[in-house]
């Protein structure tokens, strides 16, 4: 039976975490994966999370399953979140929103859903864009094409191109944006690009699916919702898909979400019984205990307003590592501007620097960063980023 089967690559981020994990030189550093790590580089239990684990373990209760769009309350929270907790698309019961197995379940549950109601679309992806994306699509069905977002020379969006290419698009294409927080980038668009965005969107009829993977690691939960909001405003459906691994610190959990805009309550009624069979046929209804923790921080406003400060001193300290990158790399003599680092949002930096500098820096240094130059920011901390700056000096040799 399975005597033709290829063996497969390895996933071109996660395969760098099994690299590093195997690599006996003891100062090396994983900036390869985006996941936050704290000063002591470890990853974060955040103090928000721990006391709803105190809060749920008191209570201890049996596991039901739970429906198969998941935890009402949980939604709910999503729904107030990403668009708000006055939008009046809520009001007007337009949104259907599930729980999902993180970004990655909500951005899947999305492409089978899209796969059903429009079969021949195609799918665009930012260029470039978090790996996935086009995997994903590509299993879902679709053919999947690239836009145009990074301008390496100018180091930033190349919107001019992005607008072109979103405007030669076909009605009904489905376009994946990130809504903040480039993967890998790192460089946003402005809130009037965005409105260009839109108007674009809203005259050649696309299907706007906007990957919030990062919502609150810019500028805040609300500023960083603003971009849906924008969209909630003068687009009459979009897609969203919330991930909540690296806000609330909880990879493993799986905890995310689906919404869904639509033109109004009945026909959001009919999209939902849609997407639950989406769900059902793949696993039935969602886990738990992810939900719950996130519920219950969120219900309580001690826990919820801890969160935010959380979430802000992660957001903080990516900031202070970034210009501690730049300050090191001066110091280590590199003598061109780095100083687009600092002007990256979010955990990544596009470092620019080539493949063969990235494979160098891996085996020679034990620095691991992804072969496109990306490295998470959110992975240094006092104790590394002298020794990170040194290493890409080396390779760069100014
Ligand atoms: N979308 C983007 C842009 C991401 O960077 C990630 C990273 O994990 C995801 C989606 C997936 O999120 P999750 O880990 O919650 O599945
Ligand atoms: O881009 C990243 O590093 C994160 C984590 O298949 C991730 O989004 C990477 C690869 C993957 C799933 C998650």
């Amino acid at each position: 039976l399975f005597s033709a089967v290829q063996p497969a690559p390895p996933d071109a981020i996660l395969g760098l975490t099994e690299q590093f994990r195997a690599d006996p030189n003891p100062r090396k550093v994983n900036l390869g994966v985006g996941v936050y790590q704290n000063e002591q580089g470890v990853l974060p239990l955040l103090r928000s999370v721990a006391a709803a684990e105190r809060k749920l373990a008191a209570q201890p209760q049996a596991k039901g399953y739970l429906a198969i769009d998941g935890l009402p309350t949980y939604d709910a929270d999503v729904k107030e979140l990403v668009f708000g907790a006055g939008s009046p698309l809520l009001a007007d019961g337009r949104v259907v929103t599930v729980q999902a197995l993180g970004g990655t379940g909500a951005l899947k549950i999305g492409a089978d859903f899209l796969r059903q109601v429009s079969p021949d679309a195609r799918v665009l992806i930012s260029n470039p864009s978090w790996e996935n994306h086009q995997a994903l699509f590509t299993r879902a069905g679709f053919t999947v094409a690239k836009y145009r977002y990074y301008d390496a020379e100018a180091k930033g969006v190349d919107v001019a191109g992005m607008l072109a290419d979103l405007d030669a698009a076909a009605p009904g294409t489905i376009v994946v944006l990130h809504a903040c927080c480039h993967n890998p980038t790192g460089y946003d668009l402005t809130p009037e690009q965005w409105q260009r965005v839109i108007d674009v969107v809203v005259e050649r009829d696309l299907t706007a699916f906007l990957d919030m993977a990062y919502q609150g690691f810019s500028a805040g939960i609300e500023e960083d919702g603003a971009v849906v909001r924008a969209f909630a405003e003068r687009v009459p459906s979009f897609f969203v898909s919330t991930s909540f691994s690296k806000s609330f610190s909880l990879y493993g959990e799986r905890v995310g979400g689906l919404s869904i805009v639509c033109a109004d309550a009945d026909e959001a009624a009919r999209v939902l019984s849609q997407v639950k069979i989406v769900i059902r046929t793949n696993y039935s209804n969602p886990p738990t205990h992810g939900a719950a923790l996130v519920e219950t921080v969120l219900a309580d406003p001690e826990l919820r307003a801890d969160w935010v400060t959380e979430l802000g001193e992660m957001r903080d300290r990516i900031k202070a590592m970034r210009s501690a990158l730049v300050a090191g790399l001066a110091d280590a003599g590199v003598t061109r501007d780095m100083s687009y680092i600092t002007d990256q949002v979010g955990m990544f930096s596009f470092s620019g620097l080539t493949k063969e500098q990235m494979v160098r820096l891996r085996t020679e240094f034990g620095v691991y960063g992804t072969d496109t130059g990306r490295i998470c920011v959110a992975a240094l901390n006092e104790g590394n980023v002298g020794y990170v700056s040194a290493s890409i000096a080396a390779v760069l040799d100014d």
